[in-house]
């Protein structure tokens, strides 16, 4: 742990949105990893974005029904809400309480250098949502309205937990405390950047418009098959050494698919699988695939038959969240100046 987190009990946060149906690279790149986090003697708080998931339109509907299945997906890949705090974000208004804070910390030119306010803006930033320039802002108040000391997520959210570091550090400069921690991100393991299926080059997304780029933890063992007998690749066959995969994306992306899944490092993948064709290793992918992802997803669907029960998780889990948010919240008021904080 880093100099910056020593004086603060170690303690975890991550969220996910609930802007669509949960992918593989979600799965691999934090799911998984907060489950692994949950037995390590270090509190863990997982949420449900949702707040986050407005900065773009949602239909009402759908957003209900996604986080809950959200939800679903954290129980059925093991995350135990006696064990973790497992809520949605709107249940706990301490969080945009203290993003607003933040949004007068935080400086308009660091928003605009997030790369990913420019991928999803795109070339009509002036017609993005006001949230979603300052949605840094607010997962920067997610994390730090626990004092959260260590954040798993892919590599994609390092930038934004960078730059949680620099409005935690400007608000302890310019209130002259040590109020907030630096938290540090936890990026590890083979699949901290998940790529499309169809595109070595972008990332996969829940959102992305293709289907076919993505395997979504509600694909059945048919569909899963055949994404990834589609899956964009190169003519040659595996190369023997993980060296060989460094100018080939595509075939890289499923290797490390192959190593996240069964828990092995890329090394020991390529030392079963080295030399290849594609023809032979996706069809082995896909078994593998099919065999810890299914499970999970009959889970899911398990959960899913009774939304009252998951709807009692999420409300116990923002009444626990909230006693802890509530007064680092009122300390960062009256370090403000708020009277009556
Ligand atoms: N492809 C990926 N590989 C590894 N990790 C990934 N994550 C997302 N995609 C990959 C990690 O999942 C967590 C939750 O992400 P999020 O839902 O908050 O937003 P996101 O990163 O923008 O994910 P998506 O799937 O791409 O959602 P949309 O399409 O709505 O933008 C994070 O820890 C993220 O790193």
């Amino acid at each position: 742990m880093s100099e910056g987190t020593t004086a603060f009990t170690p303690r975890v946060f991550s969220g996910i949105q609930p802007s669509g149906g949960l992918t593989l690279g979600n799965y691999l790149g934090a799911i998984k990893r907060f489950v692994d986090m949950q037995g390590s003697g270090i509190e863990t708080i997982y949420c449900v974005v949702d707040m986050h998931a407005i900065t773009v339109w949602q239909d009402p509907e759908a957003l209900r029904r996604q986080t809950r299945e959200l939800t679903a997906g954290y129980l059925a890949a093991g995350l135990d809400p006696t064990q973790s705090i497992l809520f949605n974000q709107s249940q706990v208004p301490e969080h945009t309480q203290l993003a607003w804070i933040f949004n007068c910390v935080a400086r308009m030119g660091w928003m605009n250098r997030m790369t990913q306010f420019k991928d999803k803006a795109g070339k009509h930033a002036e017609k993005a949502s006001l949230g979603l320039l300052a949605y840094p802002a607010l997962m920067a108040a997610d994390i730090l309205v626990y004092h959260a000391t260590h954040v798993p997520v892919g590599e994609d959210q390092k930038q934004h937990v960078e730059l949680t570091r620099d409005i935690a550090a400007k608000f302890n400069h310019d209130f002259k405390t040590e109020f907030f921690p630096m938290t540090e991100p936890v990026i590890e393991g083979a699949a901290t950047r998940v790529m499309s299926l169809r595109d070595g080059s972008k990332k996969m997304s829940k959102s992305d418009p293709s289907d076919a780029s993505r395997i979504n933890m509600t694909d059945d063992a048919d569909a899963i098959a055949k994404k990834i007998r589609k899956a964009k690749t190169d003519p040659e066959p595996l190369p023997e050494t993980a060296d060989g995969l460094k100018e080939r994306p595509e075939a890289r992306n499923l290797v490390n698919i192959y190593a996240a899944l069964s828990g092995e490092t890329v090394a020991e993948v390529m030392a079963q699988m080295g030399g290849k064709p594609f023809g032979e290793f996706k069809p082995l992918l896909a078994d593998l695939a099919v065999d810890k992802l299914a499970p999970i997803s009959s889970e899911m669907a398990r959960y899913m038959q009774d939304p009252a029960e998951i709807d009692r998780i999420l409300k116990d889990g923002a009444t626990r969240a909230r006693t802890i948010a509530a007064p680092i919240l009122r300390k960062t008021y009256e370090i403000v100046g708020m009277v009556g904080a």
